[in-house]
């Protein structure tokens, strides 16, 4: 009796409250202006500060089949800095702010970087996804698509310079097909199958990453991390027992018992950009980061079931013309402004917010960024037209919901013709952990 209610509280419990928090396997440091620690694991990717704050979280499902890596980094646009990308549903691309810039929400099946056109510091996206393989220029836009019907699962993209063009074909496989390998012109055009695949694809920045990261731990990678020019210091881990040694002194600059018992993931690098290192190390459920000192920093609990992302949108300026009624206001701009205040305290932005906030809720990679939109009121105070002035939130629906909402306001104090506002709007969130 006893046995059988205790597999029956497991089987309710089982889905939620048993779940392990994640174990961080991988950590990178991307080093310059608004520089972030990227911590990988299993369903996500955390970007952080180095207090330790998280900067932006991403939670992505891993690809069945395919490529096994989850995150690459890779400078794409040949800047000198590596972008991040998570392969997974969706497959993204975040720019130097770790803000997204490319993603396919079904994710890629198949995923390769290359040089298919144009300079080769600037590397191309090759995406395969839906039975298509999909080229992209490393700033997101569209370059071709070669459909194969929806049918066709592609794997193993690759890329490979065939005919000494200084430009990559696409080579790829189709799922139950074991020989042979399609291949695709740089310019989009079907060369046809049964090629044998001679891709060169483009290696993440980081390397072998394994191979670097037993050096990192072993204590056979030494680094400045005080920034003093002298007394290298170095990474031993033992178990859970870290030791961070100093060769110029007798005593470690530091030593601990890392929480939750494992290291799993290290990496060094300068976070904030002001010369001295830190330190990154990831365990199950927790990243820690050292300071230069030696000092604890912060340990952040990396468990996917408890990240939040809350939307944050807000009005940065707004002004109208023609709005009041000029033989009752002594004031023109005063009473324009007067005018607008009301609509917007009244109705208008929290409409504007629900919109971000919906679409936000539905697809968590929705861009951040400002909008701008231009509002004509007609004689009785209706919306009658709307223009996007500026937007960097490249999702139409975002910008339609706000148009839709806005033809139910109604602004009390106009009589003029030709009035119009303007709304400034800056949409993004912030992420817990
Ligand atoms: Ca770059
Ligand atoms: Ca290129
Ligand atoms: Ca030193
Ligand atoms: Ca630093």
């Amino acid at each position: 009796m006893f046995a059988s209610l205790a597999a029956l509280t497991l089987t309710l419990f089982g889905g939620s409250a048993w779940a392990a928090p994640a174990t961080v396997d991988r950590l990178e440091v991307v080093e310059g202006e608004g520089g972030f620690g990227l911590a990988s694991f299993e369903g996500g990717l955390v970007l952080l500060k180095a207090n330790g704050d998280p900067h932006r979280i991403y939670k992505f499902a891993r690809i069945k089949e395919g490529t096994p890596d989850r995150v690459r980094v890779v400078d794409v646009d040949g800047d000198g800095r590596p972008e991040v990308f998570g392969l997974g549903v969706p497959t993204f691309m975040l720019n130097k702010k770790g803000d997204p810039l490319w993603d396919v929400p079904k994710g890629c099946q198949g995923f390769a970087l290359a040089n298919v056109m144009g300079d080769e510091k600037q590397k191309e996206l090759v995406c395969a996804s839906g039975g298509a393989i999909t080229v992209y220029t490393h700033d997101a836009q569209e370059v071709w698509s070669y459909d194969y019907g929806r049918r066709t699962v592609i794997l193993d993209v690759g890329a490979a310079d065939t005919a000494d063009t200084g430009n990559e074909d696409v080579e790829f496989r189709i799922r139950g097909q074991k020989k042979g390998f399609w291949r695709i012109s740089n310019a989009g055009e079907e060369l046809g199958r049964d090629f044998e695949a001679r891709e060169t694809q483009v290696q993440d920045e980081t390397g072998d990453y394994k191979a670097r990261l037993a050096d990192l731990l072993g204590g056979k990678t030494s680094f400045d991390l005080n920034g003093d020019g002298a007394g290298e210091e170095s990474l031993k881990v033992e178990g859970a027992h870290v030791v961070i040694a100093s060769s110029g002194k007798g005593k470690p600059l530091a030593e601990f018992d890392m929480p939750g018992g494992v290291v799993a993931s290290a990496a060094v690098g300068d976070i904030d950009g002001d010369g001295k290192l830190e330190v990154l190390l990831g365990g199950v459920g927790v990243v820690r980061v050292v300071g230069f000192d030696g000092a604890v920093r912060a340990d952040l609990r990396i468990d996917p079931a408890r990240m939040q992302r809350t939307p944050v949108a807000t009005l940065s300026g707004a002004n109208a013309t023609g709005l009041a009624v000029p033989h009752k206001a002594d004031n023109i701009e005063e009473a324009d402004e007067e005018a607008l205040r009301e609509l917007l305290e009244q109705k208008g932005f929290g409409a504007v917010k629900a919109c971000y906030e919906r679409r936000l809720k539905s697809y968590p990679l929705t861009h951040r960024g400002k909008v701008i939109l231009k509002f004509e009121v007609d004689g009785t105070g209706k919306i009658r037209g709307q223009h996007t002035l500026y937007s960097d939130v490249t999702n139409d629906a975002v910008v339609g919901c706000i148009s839709k909402a806005a033809k139910r306001w109604t602004v009390i104090k106009t009589q003029k013709k030709g009035a119009h506002m303007i709304l400034d709007m800056q949409l993004g969130w912030t992420d817990t952990l």
